[in-house]
């Protein structure tokens, strides 16, 4: 058999003044929580280092040169990878890019207990706005902050706790597009790792989602993604009050069936653990979602269409 122990590791909110060092010594509490929990591999959020930043506006872009990481491990973050290496245990990070050259992404990776970085990824559904918009109560300016993800949806067969295990990974809004999980799901992805930061109201102030459905659309996103591309996911949140604006957790594990196997219960710091047979991924694959067998993309024109 082929099992995976996969945590989830929810974090709390961090407060725009607090620094690297708050939220990275928290993580590792939880890297090592997740450890002696017999977790192989553990999943933290988007943007996980610091508070979800495109609320705020800045004119100058260089004058929010702070959020970002130009060097991944830094000094700030190296103790991650040190208690990774420790403890023997990969993981997932989700952080602001900032290249040599110059250009801004919202980045995730996979990192082996060796300190290698297997897989990374960078957002490609950037919602909100570029520019400051006077209608919104809160603004969401991730298209201000980052360029749209120039890596596509990659998946790579990696060293994953005691096994090779195909990963991927969406950010976010990606989560909410059924085109990504799909082109996850033609590479034979198992295990989709995937961080979001969402306000638990919709402030756009343009029409009216019903408060009590934004967590129903995460979790009716993340359960159809996995079902219909026959992967499991950790979907995981940065939850709670980061000055004065909510972020819902309810940060999950699903199954390649679509079913909820772990849930947070907090909207803090917390960990969710699921033992995962990744041979469940055969069943769909085999069956309704043989792709081979049953897709026709000859009548899916229209998706690629601009
Ligand atoms: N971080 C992120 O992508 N959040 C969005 C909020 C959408 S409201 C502009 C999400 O889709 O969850």
């Amino acid at each position: 058999p082929r099992r995976l122990v996969l945590a989830a590791a929810q974090l709390g909110p961090i407060q725009r003044a607090e620094g690297r060092e708050v939220a990275v010594g928290r993580m590792v509490r939880l890297l090592e929580l997740a450890h002696r929990r017999g977790a192989e591999v553990v999943v933290f959020p988007e943007l996980a280092l610091t508070t979800f930043f495109p609320r705020w506006y800045e004119d100058d872009l260089a004058a929010a040169d702070h959020w970002y990481e130009s060097a991944m491990p830094s000094n700030a973050t190296a103790p991650l990878f040190e208690a990774a290496r420790r403890h023997g245990i990969g993981f997932h990070l989700g952080y602001a890019e900032k290249t040599p050259d110059g250009r801004r992404f919202n980045t995730a990776i996979y990192v082996h207990p060796s300190g290698q970085v297997a897989l990374k990824y960078r957002k490609v559904h950037l919602p909100g706005h570029a520019e400051h918009d006077p209608q919104r109560r809160v603004q969401h300016l991730e298209k201000r902050y980052f360029e749209v993800g120039d890596l596509g949806f990659p998946v790579v067969r990696a060293p994953v706790g005691g096994n090779d295990v195909n990963i991927g990974m969406l950010i976010c809004n990606d989560r909410r597009w059924p085109e990504a999980w799909r082109v996850l799901g033609m590479q034979q992805v198992e295990l989709v790792m995937l961080g979001y930061n969402t306000p638990s109201l919709n402030m756009a102030n343009r029409g009216f989602e019903a408060h009590h459905l934004r967590v129903f659309h995460s979790h009716l996103s993340v359960q159809a993604g996995c079902y219909q591309n026959a992967c499991f996911a950790a979907a995981v949140a940065k939850a709670g009050t980061e000055d004065g604006h909510e972020l819902f957790g309810h940060s999950i594990i699903v199954n390649p069936q679509g079913e909820i196997m772990a849930q947070a219960t907090s909207w803090e710091d917390e960990l969710i653990i699921a033992d995962c047979d990744l041979e469940m991924c055969r069943l769909g694959r085999e069956t309704i979602f043989d792709f081979a067998a049953h897709r026709r993309p000859d009548a899916y024109g229209p998706i690629t269409a601009r």
